[in-house]
């Protein structure tokens, strides 16, 4: 048995720490944060923490010294330490897919050597990355030119799933990075309404698509490239412009040249990255093409130093480690069902739809890397909006509804669009609601303001409603890349203490298959006999009535 599922081999709630949290949770679920401040004015600077740019202000929690004490001896004793070290060093980890983990590669130095099987993956990592570049560059610089002579000046990324979010959410956080003269965007679901919005103002002669597929066999991606295929041709009408204005990024060499895109034109990955931690393989080429090489390796070097954070510093330091814990402590301990994440920056709206899939995908799960049944809580639902947005609308249940929602507040101290006092307004807002949260309005207070009675419970504000607040001075590529690795090692450090398998999709994969048996059954001249459940069969019925009339 390898090191890495040795430790699941007592389930979490027999171990001790474990129990010892639950028992502890006892003395700490009634306790305010109003007496957990007053009590202690150093708690702020010992619920924080500095790193890598990133400051994370962890003391609006509903912890205390020891409640911190128990959730490292969980993760302890649940062996984070150890899975971490066998990811690190190629081990399959990812024991129902039989793979490694080795996003990490992705973003190791050129003279870094990690190990697959025996073999040292990073120079191949290495030379993808400078094919890229090469390609890159000659896009940005116009070289690349169309089948008609013409430059392009569009980018289409079709993919889905970890073969979209990751680009599309890169792009628009690095937006104010890219080159303005081109025009980037990104095509994922099978409804041809996307593929038209998307294309409707493009000249196809100046239009390159890349097809992002890491299977180059995903319903969605490859509808959408069939139809870009026949928007190009109707235009060009000549095979040959195929060469120059589709390039593909997968790991399925034999399907990209039967869809026709001359291997030469494809970037490869390997089957080590999983969908959603591949924004920095090759599936992240239309973000180098929109940033440039360097700036992409700028955001590679900020995800490699959370890395090597992560992989080094002790826990009670580990900023991965300790988001992974407070998240434990309410998913487990307070039974909360959510958590959101709020960005205060406008180029980071396209976050929490990534954090979606990075988090829920790779900790929805049911099962421990066992095949038992788990007897507690695993991952939480994640879902947000950029701020202040959100607090126009959803933030009142935050306040004031019965549920607990722990949100993350993420800030910038300087914005990338300075502009009159509009920064101050933003940040002021996320310290204002961290601290309305945490605090809340007494009903004292409440009727000292000169409130009737009987509107004094309506306008009450009980607090204790935990935050995360996450400051960096600016949104850079190598912000960003730290800010997603922080993320994706939190991940890993809860899944590690659920004892799943983080890297696995099952329920994806189900997906796949489901609609093509549908498929046919509605496009068939012939009254098909129907199998289904009578609900099934029913809808299948209707749609066919109204394709019939139309
Ligand atoms: C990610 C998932 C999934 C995957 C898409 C696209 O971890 O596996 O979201 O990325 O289904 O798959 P292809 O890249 O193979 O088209």
């Amino acid at each position: 048995m390898s090191k890495a599922s040795v430790v699941e081999t007592q389930p979490l709630v027999d171990r001790a720490s474990w129990k010892a949290l639950q028992k502890h949770m006892e003395t700490v679920r009634n306790v305010h944060l109003r007496t957990l401040f007053a009590e202690d004015p150093g708690r702020a600077e010992r619920f924080s923490l500095e790193a890598l740019g990133l400051y994370f202000d962890y003391s609006k929690n509903r912890i205390t010294n020891e409640t911190l004490r128990l959730l490292l001896a969980v993760a302890e004793e649940s062996g984070v330490r150890e899975r971490m070290e066998a990811m690190f060093s190629g081990e399959k980890i990812n024991v129902t897919e039989d793979r490694a983990v080795l996003h990490v590669a992705l973003r190791a130095p050129r003279n870094a050597s990690i190990l697959v099987d025996g073999k040292n993956v990073v120079p191949e990592v290495h030379e993808v990355l400078d094919r890229m570049a090469a390609f890159a560059n000659q896009l940005r610089d116009a070289k690349w030119l169309g089948f008609t002579g013409k430059p392009i000046r569009n980018v289409v990324n079709i993919g889905i799933g970890g073969s979209d979010l990751g680009p599309v959410m890169a792009y628009e956080a690095l937006r104010h990075y890219s080159k303005r003269e081109m025009t980037f965007r990104f095509v994922s679901n099978v409804d041809a309404t996307d593929f038209v919005e998307s294309t409707h103002d493009l000249n196809p002669e100046e239009t390159l698509f890349i097809i992002s597929s890491k299977t180059f066999t995903t319903l969605e991606t490859m509808t959408n490239a069939h139809t870009a295929r026949k928007w190009i041709l109707d235009k060009l009408r000549d095979e040959k412009a195929i060469a120059r204005h589709f390039v593909a990024v997968s790991t399925n060499a034999e399907g990209v040249s039967k869809f026709g895109i001359d291997t030469a034109n494809m970037f490869g990955f390997w089957d080590w990255v999983g969908g959603r931690y591949s924004m920095d393989s090759a599936i992240g080429l239309s973000t180098m093409i929109a940033i440039g090489p360097d700036q992409f390796h700028q955001m590679l070097a900020g995800f490699h130093a959370m890395d090597e954070h992560f992989r080094t510093a002790p826990f009670e330091k580990n900023l991965p480690v300790l988001m992974g814990l407070v998240t434990i402590w309410y998913n487990n301990f307070f039974g909360a069902q959510t958590v959101a994440v709020l960005p205060y920056d406008q180029y980071l709206k396209r976050f929490p739809a990534y954090l979606q899939q990075l988090t829920m995908e790779s900790n929805g799960k049911h099962v421990t890397l066992r095949g038992d049944h788990v007897r507690y809580e695993t991952g939480p639902i994640f879902w947000g909006e950029p701020g202040t947005n959100g607090q126009h609308s959803f933030y009142q249940m935050i306040h004031q509804g019965t549920k607990l929602i722990p949100c993350d507040l993420i800030g910038f101290c300087r914005s990338l669009n300075p502009l009159g006092e509009h920064q101050d307004l933003l940040i002021a807002n996320v310290f204002a609601q961290a601290e309305a949260l945490a605090f809340g309005k007494t009903p004292e207070q409440v009727k000292a303001e000169g409130t009737p009675d009987w509107l004094v419970p309506h306008r009450t504000f009980e607090g204790n409603r935990p935050t995360n607040t996450i400051l960096a001075e600016r949104l850079t590529p190598d912000i960003l890349g730290k800010l997603v690795a922080l993320y994706e090692h939190s991940v890993f450090t809860q899944g590690a203490i659920w004892s799943i398998d983080s890297f696995d999709q099952w329920g994806v994969e189900l997906g796949k298959v489901l609609a093509k048996k549908i498929v046919p059954e509605l496009q068939s001249a012939q009254e098909p006999k129907l199998e289904h459940d009578s609900s099934t069969n029913t809808l299948i019925r209707r749609y066919r009535k109204f394709k019939a009339s139309s």
